[in-house]
């Protein structure tokens, strides 16, 4: 982190680079080059222009379940420009599009939204769970918490087998008030694995808010506890979070252990698409965190320096939406995944039972639906 004199007091303090509506602050630097800073602005509003469409398509009753990261983009984005193609990200809830950010296609990744045939893991996760092997990126399970201690492991064995591969894992502010985090930060300092453990504290866990899930002053402070450096960043300033998560993953690298990151952000959308969430906070709470909007924000800077302009905007408002759209009717063209799948990757070859079941299988013709 540049130019806080020494004075930031890194895990109680906010570091920002960008203020609310997208100016430099006072003795702060944004270091990326242009073309970074548009690549992350195209990222995260596709995210953005994506996630409008899932909501619709799940009022529609064309998907059945949604979670959106509406107005949480920053973190994930940043995390996908601040890792290397060998790092593996272990995400939580609203994380999941690092994927998509780090290369995977659009369409097998809205294939996973609807569980047919083009998803790689042949329609059996849930929505908003998406993973894959190619980007280095594990499901997280629906369990809260899970994932951190996963990878805090990863690292540990990238470790012993000196593999220079870092390993960030995502939780939201509710899972720090799990067994799992204490356990994964424990370990991660005392073995001083490559890894970077950032918290998207968002106000709330669907109906919980943050003040009924810990006393800390701040939830970065609890690393100190564990024996590691703890940081706290707008989790809405997409330059602040690329610099801090960066440097973390750097340091990793570099084998000086692991980083634990807050980043204060504010989950705008419902909690999924399952949830009301009228019924516990205020729409005065939540317009105003909108006014701290991370796509505008870095819209903001980028059109007051002239990486962007409204001929830019429009250019990149159109192809976004002729993307989704493309792909939206693609995976909805496919089929649901070939019945034969079910008893795939679960033995290496498969026991006699199954094998006089697929056999019966195969006798009887699919439904309509599965041709
Ligand atoms: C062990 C466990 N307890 C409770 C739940 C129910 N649950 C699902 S999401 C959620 C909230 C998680 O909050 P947080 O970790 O802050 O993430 P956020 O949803 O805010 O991104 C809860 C309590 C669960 N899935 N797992």
């Amino acid at each position: 982190m540049t130019g806080d004199g020494g004075q930031l007091a890194r895990d109680t303090d906010l570091y920002q680079v960008l203020d609310e509506v997208g100016r430099v602050l006072a003795g702060r630097d944004v270091a990326l080059p242009p073309d970074v800073l548009l690549a992350m602005y195209r990222q995260m509003r596709r995210l953005r222009v994506m996630e409008v469409r899932m909501v619709a398509l799940q009022r529609q009753g064309r998907i059945g379940f949604y979670g959106t990261c509406t107005g949480q983009e920053a973190p994930p984005i940043a995390t996908a420009f601040a890792t290397e193609a060998r790092d593996w990200v272990f995400p939580a809830l609203r994380e999941s599009a690092i994927m998509l950010a780090r290369g995977f296609p659009l369409t097998q990744y809205l294939a996973q939204v609807f569980g047919n045939s083009l998803d790689v893991l042949k329609g059996r996760q849930m929505p908003s769970h998406m993973s894959g092997r190619s980007v280095n990126q594990v499901s997280w399970s629906s369990c809260i918490g899970p994932q951190i201690p996963q990878a805090v492991g990863a690292a540990w064995a990238a470790k012993m087998k000196r593999e220079p591969v870092v390993t960030v894992g995502f939780m939201g502010d509710g899972a720090t008030s799990q067994p799992d985090f204490h356990n994964a930060l424990n370990f991660a300092a005392v073995f001083r694995v490559p890894c970077v453990l950032v918290c998207q504290n968002n106000g709330w866990s669907i109906s919980v808010p943050t003040a009924r899930q810990t006393a800390s002053e701040t939830i970065a402070v609890k690393a100190r506890a564990y024996g590691m450096p703890g940081v706290r960043v707008d989790g809405n300033d997409v330059v602040a979070c690329h610099e801090v998560i960066a440097e973390a993953v750097a340091r990793a690298r570099r084998g000086d252990g692991p980083t634990f990151v807050e980043c204060v952000t504010y989950r705008i959308g419902a909690h999924s698409t399952s949830d009301d969430p009228t019924r516990y906070r205020s729409e005065e709470e939540v317009r105003a965190w909108a006014q701290k909007d991370p796509v505008e924000r870095l819209q903001k800077y980028l059109l007051s320096v002239g990486i962007l302009d409204e001929a830019l905007e429009a250019t990149i408002d159109a192809e976004l939406g002729d993307e989704i759209s493309r792909a939206v009717r693609e995976v909805e063209q496919a089929g649901p995944p070939a019945r034969e799948t079910l008893f795939e990757d679960v033995y290496a070859s498969l026991p006699w039972h199954l094998q006089e079941q697929l056999t019966e299988l195969r006798k009887h013709p699919p439904a309509p639906s599965h041709s």
